[in-house]
């Protein structure tokens, strides 16, 4: 746009609300054009390149919509690996994730405009008239007011803009008279109830029928909502009010944003994660830019770009100021505590954050973008996706990715703002990526563990909504698309508001709202367009040389330069500074050492002790260093014992016909046989073991030589299956959990324990599955018969030769191969053994069961008691610890110690406490932050 010349803003003299909309809607867009003005960096990308990955996505979304189409619609969501719908009630419930789902066929209401977008006018007008005929929105059930105002009132909004778009257009949707605007508006009453709180905060949950409150709603008795979950409502409210003329919406949602507004902590200008939606006191004080506030700070910005409010900007401005004051760390983006801004809450990073480059591209502020979005992209580079958490120090914190399409956001906005083909390749490495590892036969599954690359049975509506649409958009040319994408804004689910609402029923705006108009100065529109035209013409190198200094960011991550200094300066004399190894919490000297370094001790509820350091509170910048190398040490001792202690989750990969490798479940390994992670995969077609407890000699021997035995969990210890199976002549077994139902998307995934006794007998491979991931094996074999799987520590690529493994590879004939060594040797130990669990398993697990237990139900309690959780391996990264210290970026880090054998955590002495004193402030701050959830 040519307005879009200097730092200070385009048009801010502008009088008209309008006009200025449509600039700043078009912020992130002022740069279109600089595409064809980029002339060095990446090499351009061929349009007959761009092309065939643009229709690379159209295939991809047609295998998505299509399978959920066929085989889960009229349900929510799809299940990609049981290729059936996910109704709420009918599986076990996974908890929060659970309230999106709402009996409306979510998946067809969430992808309507992206039929649209990507030119599928025909199927878009299908599907307006299945949601039309089959879907009801008075459903006995308890759904998120957050959700179902961005996926469902967003859904059905957004198609309507483009139902009248259409329509005006003349060809298609001629018999279309707002029916889908009058179904959000239905929806827009059932949502009203929620905001029947004085505070004028949602309730965060309500009754599609019933509302909330009254006793059959089962809802309304909470007194907590996420900030974003009250503060992202004003975009769907407003379009909904100005469409249909009914101001209840938009006031209800103004007010809502005015209370935040009004909450915010006056210091710092931040707000935290989670308030009290009727005292308006925050619970959880701790604040990002990812998880539970993100986009509060979203629709700030875009009800300004959307409605033209200029006290919207003005609020933006000013949590945008602080934000980049004490969030941001270049690359990085760590949470801090809203009261110490100056005190970082957490040393990882959620994915949800990957959002904000693209919302910086709207603000204009594209230097932070370019930084973040490459730190982001070499996270993604390491683990295929970006796991759901990850650390300062780029390890996997939570490991799941449910293909949020937040990055593919930031990346589109920066291709658009800066025109530079790199933003192109990286779309094509998330193409790629998805293909490779996400794709199964009936639609895309999320990643269950992004290390191993086992799948979960999920297909959330957000990657119809919006992945399928940046990826398109982003190779697009403005012909590719059937109007003016331009013309319209995207809300946080990325569906389509057309910015000409900005100036309809603009009366709205100014009833009933407590937000005063005043004359901003002149800094509020400060890089409201991002400056490009004059950035990138004159250095078309610009966005290279931001990346330039990250590349490395990720994989070297650890401070070998500030080592060296200090070496220097020990064989100068200074004294040595203190190691981690030898650190004693015990040692009043050794808690001095800490504090000057910056470090600080925190006692968790649970027993557990944090270190925490803050460079800026050492007393000199040595010490800061050396707090940094203390910290650093401490991390690799934890995970070194980490590792030592728990193992890792496994695969199992289907890869006979029809999977070919596409189906990974995710298993839990064994503490005894043979361990994958060290050795080759096993590759094998399975059988039943009979008994199918694998408890006694097996009867079906035959039918188990040479392969992957299936046993069924209880009745005896696991070793003893194993042990079973093994004389059998099977090269590995996988136990099967007898508890009907179970999953590990809803059940912590264990490792099962040995017998207590020697297990150094048992030379197979074991693996753990839930049931419902053993059935999908089960039912396998009921329609194929012959089904082959690896068992690995992580999932092979799904090459396409597999597709052509007809016969065993070669790999294959090895492992049958050391099967008849495994065989062999597995004679010459003893058979089945006769001791009793009790015995064996003390040594183990002191808890172990008791050997009466004969009974299936005792027994599988025995079993799960013979297992460790495994949930704290989020924390552990399978890939190798830092192997070059050059580049340390984190100016603060933290680890958990609980497992250190050199520190006595659990004693307390005086001189803890007395230093304790000194950081009571701090341990307040962290106390809030112990349960950091998504
Ligand atoms: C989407 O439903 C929305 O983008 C929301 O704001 C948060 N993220 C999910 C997808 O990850």
């Amino acid at each position: 746009m040519s307005e879009a010349g200097g730092g200070r803003g385009c048009g801010s003299s502008v009088p008209q609300r309008a006009p200025w909309s449509l600039v700043a809607a078009t912020a992130a867009f002022c740069l279109v054009s600089a595409t064809s003005v980029w002339t060095a960096g990446a090499a351009p990308m061929s349009r007959e390149e761009r092309q065939k990955l643009g229709n690379q996505v159209l295939e991809m979304f047609d295998h998505a919509y299509g399978n959920y189409m066929e085989h889960a619609y009229p349900a929510d969501e799809l299940m990609p690996l049981t290729c059936r719908g996910r109704v709420r009630g009918q599986e076990p419930s996974r908890g929060d994730v659970d309230d999106a789902l709402g009996k409306f066929s979510l998946t067809l209401i969430d992808s309507l405009d992206t039929l649209v977008v990507l030119n599928k006018t025909k199927e878009f007008e299908d599907a307006v008239r299945k949601v039309l005929r089959d879907v009801n929105l008075d459903n006995d059930v308890v759904v998120s007011v957050f959700e179902t105002n961005i996926r469902v009132l967003g859904g059905l909004l957004g198609g309507h803009s483009l139902a009248i778009m259409l329509k005006e257009k003349g060809e298609y949707m001629q018999w279309y008279n707002d029916e889908l605007l009058q179904m959000a508006k239905q929806l827009g009453y059932k949502l009203l109830p929620a905001f029947n709180t004085t505070s004028g905060l949602p309730y965060p949950r309500i009754n599609l029928k019933f509302g909330v409150r009254k006793p059959e709603a089962r809802t309304g008795t909470e007194t907590d909502t996420c900030t974003a979950c009250a503060g992202t409502l004003i975009l769907e409210f407003a379009a909904l009010s100005r469409f249909t003329g009914a101001t209840i919406f938009e006031e209800y949602a103004r007010k809502a944003l005015d209370f935040l507004w009004e909450k915010r902590q006056r210091s710092s200008n931040l707000v935290g994660v989670t308030i009290n939606i009727h005292t308006g006191d925050w619970v959880r004080k701790d604040s990002g830019v990812g998880a539970g506030i993100d986009s509060y700070y979203e629709y700030l910005l875009k009800a300004y770009v959307l409605l033209g409010d200029d006290s919207f900007l003005e609020r933006f401005n000013t949590h945008y100021d602080a934000i980049m004051r004490y969030i941001s760390q270049p690359p990085l983006l760590l949470d801090v505590h809203i009261h110490k801004p100056m005190l970082n809450a957490r040393t990882w990073m959620d994915a949800l954050l990957a959002f904000f480059p693209g919302l910086q591209v709207l603000k204009g502020d594209i230097r932070p973008a370019i930084e973040t979005h490459e730190m982001l992209y070499q996270v993604i580079k390491k683990h295929n996706f970006l796991p759901e958490a990850f650390t300062t120090d780029f390890r996997v914190h939570w490991a799941q990715h449910p293909l949020r399409p937040e990055f593919a956001e930031s990346t589109y906005f920066l291709y658009k703002a800066t025109g530079d083909p790199y933003y192109l390749e990286v779309g094509k490495t998330l193409i790629e990526n998805l293909n490779k590892y996400a794709r199964v036969p009936c639609g895309f599954a999320a990643m269950k563990d992004v290390r191993t690359g086992s799948h979960e049975d999920r297909m959330d509506s957000f990657f119809l909504a919006e992945m399928f649409k940046y990826l398109y958009l982003l190779f697009a040319d403005k012909e590719d698309i059937i109007f003016d994408i331009e013309d319209y804004i995207f809300t946080t689910e990325a569906h389509l508001l057309p910015l000409w609402l900005s100036t309809t029923n603009q009366s709205i705006s100014k009833k009933n709202t407590t937000s005063e108009y005043t004359e901003l100065d002149d800094s509020n529109f400060d890089w409201t367009c991002p400056n490009t035209q004059i950035l990138f013409p004159n250095d078309p190198l610009y966005a290279q040389s931001i990346r330039e200094p990250l590349k490395n960011v990720v994989d070297k991550s650890c401070p070998r330069g500030i080592i060296r200094v200090r070496e220097e300066s020990f064989r100068s004399g200074a004294k040595p500074p203190l190691r981690a190894r030898d650190f004693m919490a015990t040692n009043p000297e050794h808690l001095e050492i800490l504090k000057k370094m910056g470090v600080s001790l925190i006692h968790l509820k649970d027993g557990r002790v944090q270190l925490v350091q803050h460079a800026i509170q050492a007393a000199s910048s040595i010490d800061a260093e050396d707090g940094l190398r203390f910290m650093q040490e401490m991390i690799e001792l934890s995970s070194q014992q980490q590792k030592e202690q728990q193992l890792p989750p496994r695969a199992v990969q289907i890869v006979s016909h029809p999977f070919f490798g596409r189906v990974v479940l995710t298993a839990g390994p064994a503490q005894f046989g043979l361990d994958l992670s060290k050795h080759k995969e096993t590759r094998g077609f399975v059988a039943s073991s009979k008994p199918y407890n694998g408890c006694s000699e097996l009867t079906n021997p035959e039918a188990v030589m040479g392969k992957i035995a299936l046993i069924q969990r209880g009745q005896c210890m696991f070793a003893e299956k194993a042990r079973n199976v093994q004389n059998a002549g099977a090269i590995g077994g996988i136990v099967i959990d007898d508890n009907e139902g179970s999953s590990s998307d809803t059940a912590p995934l264990f490792q099962m324990a040995g017998d207590g006794k020697d297990t150094d007998d048992i030379k197979i491979p074991m693996l753990f599955l839930f049931s419902k991931e053993g059935s999908i094996i089960l039912d396998a074999i009921r329609e194929y018969e012959e089904v082959e799987v690896l068992l690995s520590d992580k999932a092979k690529d799904r090459d396409p030769e597999m597709e052509n493994e007809e016969q065993p590879s070669s790999e294959n004939d090895s492992q049958n191969q050391s099967a008849e060594q495994i065989t062999s040797s597995s004679q010459e130990v003893d058979l089945v053994d006769q001791e009793s669990p009790e015995e064996s398993s003390l040594n183990s697990q002191p808890e172990s069961p008791s050997p009466a237990d004969t009974d299936n139900a005792a027994s599988v309690s025995a079993s799960e008691q013979n297992s460790k959780p495994m949930e704290n391996h989020e924390t552990t990264s399978l890939d190798g610890e830092c192997t070059d210290l050059d580049n340390q970026l984190q100016e603060q880090s933290e680890t958990e110690e609980d497992s250190n054998p050199n520190v006595s955590w659990g004693k307390k002495v005086q001189p803890i406490d007395s230093i304790l004193a000194d950081w009571n402030e701090d341990i307040e701050a962290f106390e809030m932050m112990e349960k950091d959830e998504l």
